[in-house]
């Protein structure tokens, strides 16, 4: 597949149009005291990664639909990803899910992603599935687990995860966990949380120098009424008392519906445990459906806020990590996890757009129609032109996904990989 040959002569066609665009766009903006090219420098400098595990079709706890030429193995899905890459220039960071990823040789993986401008960004353990030939179950549950001899598997699956993010130079260790309760009585919450604590010290003790530790809460699934580490309260908690280098992690999907995630998101900045993101969009549930698809101005206001935790260098914590997490299930997956990206990168413009100084104004006079229109007048201003140029000044598509399907690289890989099916099925 020749991605440049292809990228180049798409956006010769486009340019002309997307110059006129720009030009406009930017003589809007400078009207309004903005400098387009420094809000197209930080377009082009923002960075997402993708989860291995999101190049293939997800599904539902009732079936999943396999598209052909899906990627069989971590190399393969590292080609899907490298597409991924190429089209939008904001993903060289790949995330990865052990053991589904779990390589041989861990230098040989690092040599691969390298060879194609690629790294692995994070690990994500998996203590919420049986691995096949394990000796305990999680049935019902792992680091919290009542039984220490389950608990002690668990820490050590992730302590393997740990010795792979130092082979692979993986700046992030990720822990979710199913654990919880599906009926009332069933988990005794204090005692379990203690027992999760005590876990994620044990896993803490083997944290690779420069490497992050990161935990994920859940409000619930696969338990279905009690989740061990189930709000931002929690982690928050947990991530304290763990340690230095442990941060929560904020999954967009996994909080009751009408939840405020942007007032979460302020918090944990402001408490300087804000680790990092799964970007996701859901309607109901933890959907996993593509970032922006369903509340775009949420999204948005997430942005306006990690814009603006940025400038108090988000309370004495490393820049947060950004990945997508998501579930591809009537999608090609390459086209959902490109435009995904790019409207993380759009929310991102929009945020950088609030004129912040009238915004503090409008607050301290308790103006609420000034700070709404404020907020509206950045999230409705069409910054396309700059998403666009972005991407062409760094080598990308104008437009990915019609380049994309021109290439028929769907079709080609289904001729040579055929109809995989992916282990470890369910709801991604
Ligand atoms: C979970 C959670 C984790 C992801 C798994 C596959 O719901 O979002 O981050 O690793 O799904
Ligand atoms: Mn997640
Ligand atoms: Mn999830």
């Amino acid at each position: 597949m020749d991605w440049p040959d292809l990228i180049a002569s798409s956006n010769a066609s486009l340019l002309p149009v997307l110059e006129e665009d720009y030009g406009h766009l930017s003589r809007q903006l400078a009207r309004r005291g903005v400098d387009i090219e420094g809000l197209a420098e930080r377009a082009m400098a923002f960075r997402v990664a993708v989860p291995s595990w999101g190049v293939g079709t997800g599904g539902t706890r009732f079936a999943r639909f396999p598209i052909g030429g899906e990627p069989r193995t971590i190399f393969e899905r590292i080609d899907d990803c490298e597409v991924i890459s190429r089209l939008v220039r904001v993903t060289p960071g790949v995330s990865i899910h052990i053991p589904w990823d779990r390589p041989e040789h861990p230098a040989q993986l690092r040599a691969y992603l390298e060879s194609r401008g690629l790294f692995v960004d994070s690990i994500n353990s998996n203590t919420f599935q049986d691995e096949a030939g394990q000796a305990l179950s999680y049935k019902f549950g792992s680091l919290s687990h009542t039984e220490a001899a389950v608990r002690r598997q668990a820490v050590e699956h992730n302590l393997e995860c740990l010795a792979l993010a130092d082979a692979l130079g993986a700046a992030a260790h990720s822990v979710w966990i199913g654990d919880g309760g599906n009926f009332p009585g069933q988990v005794h919450f204090r005692r379990a949380l203690d027992r999760y604590l005590d876990s994620l010290r044990a896993i803490y003790a083997g944290l690779p120098a420069g490497c992050r530790l990161f935990i994920e809460h859940k409000v619930y699934e696969p338990a279905l009424y009690s989740t061990v580490l189930n709000d931002w309260g929690t982690s928050y908690y947990c991530a304290r008392e763990t340690g230095e280098r442990c941060f929560s992690l904020v999954d967009l999907g996994h909080h009751a519906p009408n939840v405020n995630i942007e007032m979460i998101v302020a918090r944990l900045a402001q408490l300087g445990k804000l680790g990092g993101f799964h970007f996701n969009d859901s309607k109901y549930g933890d959907d996993d459906l593509d970032a922006g698809s369903i509340k775009p101005f949420q999204l948005f206001l997430i942005f306006n806020e990690l814009v603006d935790a940025e400038r108090d260098h988000w309370g004495g914590a490393p820049v947060p990590a950004y990945m997508l997490d998501q579930s591809h299930n009537v999608t090609d997956p390459i086209e959902s996890l490109c435009t995904s990206a790019m409207e993380l990168v759009r929310a991102y413009v929009h945020a950088l757009i609030v004129d912040r100084a009238a915004l503090e104004a409008a607050q301290d006079a308790n103006d609420a129609v000034a700070a709404l229109q404020l907020l509206k007048r950045a999230f409705t201003t069409d910054v396309e032109p700059i998403l666009a140029m972005a991407r062409h000044r760094a080598g990308g598509a104008v437009d990915p996904v019609s380049v994309y399907r021109a290439s028929a690289y769907r079709r080609h890989c289904a001729a040579t990989r055929g109809m995989a099916t992916r282990p470890g099925a369910g709801i991604v």
